[in-house]
């Protein structure tokens, strides 16, 4: 399809060549360039998503059994080229650095300081931060948390650390007293935490890897894997190859879902021979999901009328009969939505619609995969029960081939979930936790990301913990939650590399560096492995075997285990020194708690292409609170929060193919064809003209919420692109002042990055 005023080779900036291919050979080589990796980098890229080897740190796609010869993707390069780097942010850097001073720099060239070496304490006196030892910092960090209430304390992880460390993180929050713990989930899929289990009774996918060599049909709905996870790509262009249909659902044009260049394909490489990924590519509206599939439900309801007339079903009504509730309540209102509103809403024609539906009903097999297109919206967990009402008619879930596969981001953030990082208190088995430690667990609900930054703000936040992340730049509202920031009594790091979060401090305030996944983590007991769960509920080991950045690093579990102990009273049933001692025996208690999805934990950690911890949905046991799955009647056509007005645009938060979330690697958004600057505002030109603008022209971005506040973004150049009429588009972290806080998906909370509602400023 084409939308208006573009036409396929029109001057917008756009690239030509596909994902992969020498593109993306030529973004690792200039990454090297400019880290300068110690040269152990390229046997550590030999080593990655391998058997026994160490588990990239950038995206959470699974990792095959029989992996290519190199099972790493540009960004995964980038990633680990980015932790390996030769350069470092010693004490000197700090000394010849205010605070002040450096948050006027660009995150870029925070983190271009290179790693991290020494433990450091805020000296407010002089604006600095200065060296101070380990157990200083732990005694200081555990006299400021005996001295609170246990739930004035947030302990945020952002989704890279792994099982290990994140199972004791949880468990030092409970035995201190909260069930505070915030995640980067929150910002991300926890719309499928919740959406997805409230219909089909399952937070996480339904598929595994194998059920991508036997599906006819792939639907993808807001997400971009050229970027965000392309080693999906080796599957989808093997599903292709196959003869299955891809059918692409998003506003923008992403060169990754059309076309790819497998880079480890000599063949391809020199002959410049690439494969067509989408069949079909529709370009709807931001936040115009449920109306399209809504359209697409009402092709399908029609050609199963038809077909009956033969005494044939496309839907699988045994299916619905035995496992499904709600069918026929839901068919009587989608029926009753009419194609003009469809049309609308979605910004595709019924037409276009019936050319997807047909591919939907031609396929027995059919997978639906998706990402923050969906759930980064004020309805995102309606639009997921969209979509499932879509898979269920079929039977398309609980099956081989079929299922519905949400793309996970950060490379643990599925498991962190899974081992007790969470802040509701019924997802996780408190009474055996009670049972294995001897301690009565907090059963108050703890506060999410959105909760803990409106407690920050209101003042009853007294200690922030990050373990990871960089939580100040990922939120929504950065300019006001900055300003409370600084209220606040402790905030304490655990980090790689200088971000800005290390620049907001609390009264006291340390910076923790620790081991990076590739390093080797020597303990007493020998070097340690640690564990992850990708997108398809895969445990694997990772084994890190480069020398550390500095000698003073600590592994991210000694640190959890040092600021536990130095704030905890004594516990038989707590062994801190013994567990850092030896990972297996954290293994151990992880499965003494999950005995279902972990037992023999520590002999199945190097299984090749891990080991799947299950999933009832798959079986189609259904824990919903009916026992069933669901139908959804459709409540609304519109994801997005508000109404159109004049001179009121959506916009969509974008991540570019170089960086990561907020590290940024660079200024080339290669795949799009945008070079040199991440300041620009998407457009389509038709939009540039109707508004009185001109490309080129610099204008500002400000808030269309209705809530009064001056919210504000600058310095942005208006640039063509690709884009529906009415949607524009611009890079996050940078807009992230111009959300409010309270914008966020209904049920889950999930600030909705995606449909932004903002006028243009000039
Ligand atoms: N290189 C790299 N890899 C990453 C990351 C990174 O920043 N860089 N981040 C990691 C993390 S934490 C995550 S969560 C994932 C994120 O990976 P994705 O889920 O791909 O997230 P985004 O790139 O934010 O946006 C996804 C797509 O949604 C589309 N979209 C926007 N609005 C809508 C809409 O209303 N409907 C539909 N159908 N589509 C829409 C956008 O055009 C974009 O192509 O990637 C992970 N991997
Ligand atoms: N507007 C808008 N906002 C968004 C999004 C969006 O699409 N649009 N996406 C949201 C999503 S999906 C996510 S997941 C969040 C991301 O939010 P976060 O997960 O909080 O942010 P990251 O940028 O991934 O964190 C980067 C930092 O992690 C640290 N780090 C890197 N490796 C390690 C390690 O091994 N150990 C430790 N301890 N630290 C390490 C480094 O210091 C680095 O600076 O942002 C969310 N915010
Ligand atoms: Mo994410």
């Amino acid at each position: 399809m084409s939308i208006d005023g573009l036409s396929d080779d029109n001057d917008t900036p756009h690239y030509d060549g596909p994902a992969g291919g020498w593109g993306s050979v030529g973004s690792m080589a200039r990454i090297m360039g400019e880290e300068r990796p110690t040269p152990a980098v390229l046997d550590t890229l030999r080593r990655q998503n391998k058997p026994g080897g160490f588990m990239c740190v950038s995206c959470a796609w699974a990792k095959p059994a029989k992996p290519h010869t190199f099972e790493f993707c540009e960004n995964g390069a980038k990633a680990t080229i980015w932790e390996l780097t030769s350069r470092r942010c010693t004490p000197d850097f700090f000394t010849e650095h205010t605070v002040t001073e450096l948050k006027g720099w660009k995150d870029y060239d925070l983190e271009q300081q290179g790693r991290l070496t020494h433990p450091m304490r805020y000296d407010r006196a002089s604006d600095r931060y200065v060296p101070c030892g380990w157990d200083e910092a732990f005694a200081a960090i555990g006299a400021e948390l005996r001295a609170i209430d246990p739930e004035q304390a947030v302990f945020y992880s952002s989704g890279r650390a792994s099982l290990e460390t994140s199972y004791l993180y949880a468990l030092f929050a409970r035995l201190y007293g909260h069930n505070n713990l915030p995640d980067s989930s929150n910002m991300c899929h926890e719309t499928t935490s919740v959406g997805l289990k409230k219909v089909i009774g399952s937070p996480v996918g339904t598929c595994v890897l194998d059920d991508f060599d036997s599906c006819n049909a792939i639907f993808f709905f807001g997400q971009n894997t050229g970027s965000n996870s392309p080693r999906l790509l080796h599957p989808l262009q093997e599903a292709v190859k196959r003869g299955a249909k891809i059918v692409t659902f998003n506003p923008v044009r992403e060169k990754g879902l059309e076309s790819f260049r497998n880079p480890q394909s000599p063949l391809e490489m020199l002959t410049g021979k690439e494969t067509q990924i989408s069949t079909l590519y529709f370009q709807l509206k931001a936040g115009g999901d449920i109306a399209a599939i809504t359209g697409l439900i009402k092709h399908v309801l029609a050609a199963e009328e038809e077909r009956q007339r033969e005494g044939k079903h496309v839907l699988d009504p045994d299916f619905i009969a035995q496992h499904t509730v709600g069918f026929e309540e839901m068919k009587a209102r989608v029926n009753a939505i009419g194609w003009e509103q469809i049309e609308e809403e979605s910004g595709l024609t019924r037409a276009d619609l019936k050319q997807a539906a047909d591919i939907y009903v031609e396929a027995d097999r059919s997978i639906a995969m998706y990402g923050m297109g969906l759930t980064q919206q004020v309805h995102g967990s309606e639009t997921l029960a969209a979509l499932v009402n879509l898979w269920l008619l079929k039977g398309n879930i609980g099956r081989d081939g079929a299922g519905i596969s949400p793309v996970r981001g950060h490379s643990n953030v599925q498991g962190q979930r899974t081992v007790g990082i969470s802040e509701k208190p019924e997802l996780v088995p408190l009474d055996r936790l009670a049972g294995q430690f001897g301690f009565e667990p907090p059963r108050k609900e703890g506060m999410n990301t959105v909760k803990a930054c409106e407690k920050i703000l209101s003042g009853e936040v007294k200690a922030f913990i990050g373990l990871g992340g960089n939580f100040v730049r990922a939120i929504p509202e950065r300019e006001r939650m900055e300003a409370a920031w600084t209220r606040m009594r402790l905030t304490v790091q655990i980090a790689t590399k200088l971000n800005r979060s290390h620049l907001i401090n609390g009264e006291v305030a340390y910076l923790l560096p620790c081991l990076g996944r590739s390093e080797e983590d020597m303990q007493e007991s020998g070097a340690q492995a640690v564990t992850m769960e990708d997108s398809l509920s895969c445990i694997h080991g990772s084994l890190g075997n480069n020398t550390p950045a500095s000698p003073h690093l600590k592994s991210e579990v000694a640190i959890v285990a040092g600021m536990a102990k130095a704030t905890l009273p004594p516990n038989p049933k707590v062994t801190w020194d013994a567990w850092v001692a030896d990972y297996r025996r954290i293994r151990a208690l992880i499965e003494e708690t999950y005995p279902d999805q972990f037992h023999r934990f520590n002999e199945r950690v190097f299984t090749p292409g891990g080991f799947y911890r299950g999933n009832p949905a798959r079986e189609r046991i259904w824990k919903t609170e009916s026992g069933k799955a669901h139908f959804t009647p459709p409540g609304r056509l519109r994801a997005i929060g508000f109404e159109d007005a004049p001179g009121r645009w959506r916009l969509m938060t974008m991540r570019s193919n170089d960086q990561f979330n907020t590290t940024i690697y660079g200024y080339s958004d290669r795949l799009r064809g945008i070079e040199g600057t991440r300041d620009v505002l998407l457009m389509n030109p038709l939009d540039i003209a109707a508004a009185g603008l001109r490309e080129g022209q610099v204008v500002a971005l400000a808030s269309d919420a209705g809530d009064d506040v001056d919210r504000r973004v600058g310095g942005l150049t208006v640039t063509p692109f690709h884009l529906p009429r009415g949607c524009v588009g611009a890079y996050y972290p940078e807009m992230n002042p111009l959300i409010p806080l309270w914008y966020h998906d209904e049920a889950s909370k999930t600030p909705a990055a995606k449909g932004v509602p903002v006028r243009i400023v000039v």
